[in-house]
């Protein structure tokens, strides 16, 4: 498996309980190399477009109100099987059922504040990291 990027956002949750740095030192400790990274507060019709794949579902409109509630960080990833690699190490969805040692564990409080996003493929990867960093 060749050198892979992927998208991580610290979603308004971790950043708001002030652990970016923390993340961001697993990250590297796992082998994570950070191409890229800045801060942002999603307007709402940016939250709704980066979700739009949720659209249909019950927790969309939640979802959206979280995500634009304060500054998060997206994050450009870079190592072997980025993808892959990082879904694991973040865990499940609901932090309360992710596995020990894992971002949403340490960091995330339930199924919505899960403290991080990250790419679900490599095609997503790309359209996740052009919709941040457009250059
Ligand atoms: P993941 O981020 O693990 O790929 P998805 O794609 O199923 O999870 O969901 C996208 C985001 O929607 C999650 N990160 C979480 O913040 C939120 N979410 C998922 N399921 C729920 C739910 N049942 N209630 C509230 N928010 C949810």
């Amino acid at each position: 498996m060749s050198t892979q990027r992927t998208l991580l956002i610290i979603k308004p949750d971790a950043v708001g309980k002030h652990a970016i740095g923390e993340i961001l030192s697993c990250l590297e400790g796992e082998g994570f190399i950070i191409r890229a990274l800045r801060m942002e507060q999603l307007a709402m019709e940016r939250a709704q477009e980066f979700y739009e794949v949720h659209k249909e579902r019950p927790f969309y409109g939640e979802l959206v109100e979280f995500m634009t509630s304060g500054p998060a960080v997206p994050t450009v990833l870079e190592r072997e099987d980025a993808v892959t690699h990082l879904r694991a190490f973040i865990g499940e969805t609901d932090s309360t059922k992710a596995a020990p040692g894992t971002i949403r564990a340490e960091f995330g409080t339930d199924v919505q504040c899960n403290a991080v996003h990250a790419s679900d493929s490599p095609e997503t990867a790309e359209r996740e990291i052009s919709f941040f960093f457009p250059s």
